[in-house]
């Protein structure tokens, strides 16, 4: 491992140096590294999202990955006038109090390419002058594919010379690295060594945006919004006629308003009030489109929205984490709103927060990941299981990417309570299918097509109840970037969350484009057709116009949907304003009805340690193994001698990426199948992983 006395001085000396060894040969040799640290258990791997491990090892890892960031943000973009921004956010999530990590966001605000995955390790765990030499080329490498091929060339000067946004009228604002950290007691150390690894770069080369305690999805959001802030500014010319100084500066003005905490919380609230609003007046930024919108209004024929009046409060369990702070901001939101403008729709979310950063080690008996995996409301010293009984329930993670609905229902006239569970497989079907619906409103089925991503962790019954209503779905990998993905690349609008409530609904930039101009057009239609209603003197309204306010209150249902999602990632706290505002323009659907739409399959899930985990490989989405050789034909031979009868079994191992362990998951028709499944299958795991 790395010794965290190692500093700037350490990059300085050997940034540059001449390539020793020819390519062919660094791969084989990277990978004899790999193993010899691996052996010596100095490796600490790029898992599934970031470096994590026990607090006290991370800070090299930050210091690297500070320096990482700060050459993504400075070197990375294809386009000098765009995204000249990175993040770092220092968060373990879901892991224990004592574990921190890093998680990397790149300058789209999206999580950094997998392209980057084994230069950002090499980089990260070089402990001799040349391995870090030969993990600089490497990285250099994904940065120049980064940039694109065919600009590389040219790039490359530029990477030598230059690191800032400009363009040809001489406007300079220096890259930027966001960073963040969750509630953990040792993310403010972390952070600061990450800021010193980002200097290596030079002074001034970089700027160091340092947003303390925010969300791991602030943080993208805060990368995203910098990304487009710059892009619109050169776009549409802002400012044309000032001189370069006052350009520069109104840049760095617009900077500076999009990417503040403030234009989160209210982005997301502005939408999710737009997402229930009913026949109040519109109070939104665009402008004509919305004042005529205002008029139309008041006619429109009412019936798709329910009289979305109340919904009993949802009582959130925010992990002891950095959640509890950020969803109080967000109540702060709409308390001002509504000081200041009498807006009273956003009484209409009513958020218990239970579990913040002063109840507790972060995730101690309680987030979402507890909740999940062990079907249990949380139990927290100030905060008792059963304050969670009979109550609508939501948990989220220790960094608020993830969230899962629940309830604990008590049975009348006795002590027995059921725990009912929506978790990311009902967090897609309730958004997939309220999407799907609007869409068909909108007059826009056939043109935009919506499916949904998720993983091997999702229940049986989930892919069942898709196909039966004919929702195309697709497996991918574990991993917030696989599914993101897989959603991106399939569909128009992709839904994904993964069974553990990492998730939101992807909209492509033509669906959101072909959905603002279907608005403008059936606003200018609407007018219309009101004029000639006018001029006909005609009282009652025609059967076209029905139609054509239906369509209309869809699009803008599809409108305030897009604003409510944090577009640059899976978002826990946009998660449960969209979960809100669909469950009341559903008529207040109460969590049984939804926790009903169809009924998970039995499933159990283990952990088993091993001496390396990595000796696992998988294939298909991970719902097999290749090796170690054997293993698979073991775990199909024992779903085969296990209830024969039973036709939904399943069951499958991987290595974990965020711990040192294997995991096994098993789903039956019953729990009793379940179990013995599973006790067979983790002695194979051992069994074939022990040598
Ligand atoms: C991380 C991932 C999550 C994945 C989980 C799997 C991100 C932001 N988070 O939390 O997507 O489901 O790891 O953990 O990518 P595992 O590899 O330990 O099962
Ligand atoms: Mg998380």
């Amino acid at each position: 491992m790395l010794s965290s006395q190692q500093g700037p001085e350490d990059f300085k000396s050997n940034f540059g140096k001449e390539k020793e060894e020819e390519a062919d040969h660094k791969k084989d040799d990277d990978d004899d590294e790999r193993e010899q640290h691996k052996k010596k258990k100095t490796w600490i791997p790029y898992g599934t999202a970031g470096f994590r491990c026990y607090e006290t090892a991370m800070d090299p890892i930050a210091f690297r990955c500070g320096f990482i960031a700060a050459c993504v943000a400075a070197f990375s973009s294809k386009s000098r006038k765009r995204t000249q921004a990175s993040g770092v956010v220092v968060t373990a999530s879901h892991n224990h109090a004592k574990d921190n990590g890093v998680k990397l966001v790149d300058g789209e605000g999206n999580v950094l390419g997998e392209r980057y995955e084994r230069a950002c390790e090499a980089l990260c765990n070089a402990t001799t002058a040349k391995e870090l030499h030969d993990a600089l080329d490497a990285f250099e490498e994904a940065i120049v594919e980064d940039q694109g091929n065919n600009v590389a060339e040219e790039e490359e000067e530029r990477m030598t010379t230059t690191t800032t946004t400009s363009d040809e009228s001489g406007i300079v604002v220096a890259p930027v690295v966001y960073f963040g950290r969750d509630a953990r007691e040792s993310g403010a150390r972390l952070v600061e060594k990450a800021k010193e690894g980002a200097k290596v770069l030079g002074n001034n080369r970089v700027e160091i945006r340092d947003r303390g305690v925010v969300t791991t999805p602030m943080l993208h959001y805060f990368v995203y919004a910098h990304g487009k802030a710059v892009e619109e500014f050169f776009t549409k010319e802002e400012g044309k006629e000032e001189d370069k100084c006052v350009r520069t500066e109104m840049l760095r003005k617009k900077i500076d308003a999009a990417t503040h905490e403030a234009a989160y919380f209210e982005r997301a609230a502005v939408g999710y009030l737009s997402l229930i609003e009913e026949d109040e007046e519109e109070k939104s930024a665009d402008g004509n489109a919305n004042t005529t919108l205002n008029n139309i209004r008041k006619n429109v024929v009412e019936g798709l929205r329910a009289n979305a009046t109340s919904l009993p409060p949802l009582h959130i369990d925010c992990a002891n984490g950095v959640g509890f702070v950020a969803f109080e901001k967000l109540l702060a939101v709409f308390d001002a709103i509504r000081e200041k403008s009498g807006d009273r729709r956003s009484e209409q979310i009513e958020l218990v927060l239970k579990n913040g950063p002063k109840d507790g080690p972060v995730n101690l008996n309680c987030g979402s990941d507890f909740v999940q995996k062990n079907q249990r409301a949380p139990e927290t010293a100030t905060c008792s299981r059963q304050s969670f009984v009979n109550q609508r329930c939501a948990s989220v993670d220790g960094d608020c990417d993830r969230l899962v609905y629940f309830s604990i229902e008590e049975e009348e006239n006795s002590s027995k309570k059921n725990f009912l569970l929506c978790d990311g497989d009902k967090l897609s079907i309730l958004v997939a299918f309220f999407l799907i619906e609007q869409i068909f409103l909108a007059g826009l089925a056939h043109k935009i097509s919506l499916g949904i991503a998720h993983t091997a962790y999702s229940n049986g019954a989930f892919t069942k109840f898709c196909e039966k209503n004919g929702v195309e779905t697709v497996c991918a990998k574990t991993g917030v970037k696989n599914v993101h993905k897989a959603a991106e690349e399939n569909f128009d609008i992709g839904v994904y969350f993964e069974s553990n409530g990492h998730g939101t609904a992807l909209f492509s930039k033509k669906t959101v484009e072909m959905i603002e101009k279907e608005l403008v057009d059936e606003l200018t239609r609407m007018s219309l057709e009101q004029e000639r209603n006018r001029r006909n003197a005609s009282s009652s309204k025609s059967l076209q116009s029905v139609i054509l306010t239906t369509k209309l209150k869809a699009l803008l249902t599809l409108k305030a949907t897009i604003q409510t999602i944090n577009p640059a990632i899976g978002d826990a706290i946009s998660s449960v304003l969209l979960i809100e505002g669909i469950l009341r323009i559903k008529g207040n659907m109460p969590f049984a009805e939804w926790h009903a739409m169809y009924r998970d399959l039995p499933t159990k899930q283990t952990k088993v340690k091993v001496k390396d985990r990595t000796v696992i490989e998988c294939f298909d989405s991970e719902r097999k193994c290749s090796k170690p050789e054997g293993l698979q034909k073991r775990i199909d031979e024992i779903l085969s001698s296990v209830s024969s009868t039973d036709s939904s079994k399943r069951a499958f191992v991987r290595p974990s990426g965020t711990e040192d362990i294997v995991r096994v998951y098993v789903e039956a028709s019953d729990a009793e199948t379940c179990e013995k499944i599973c006790t067979k299958v983790e002695e194979a795991v051992v069994e074939f992983c022990s040598f």
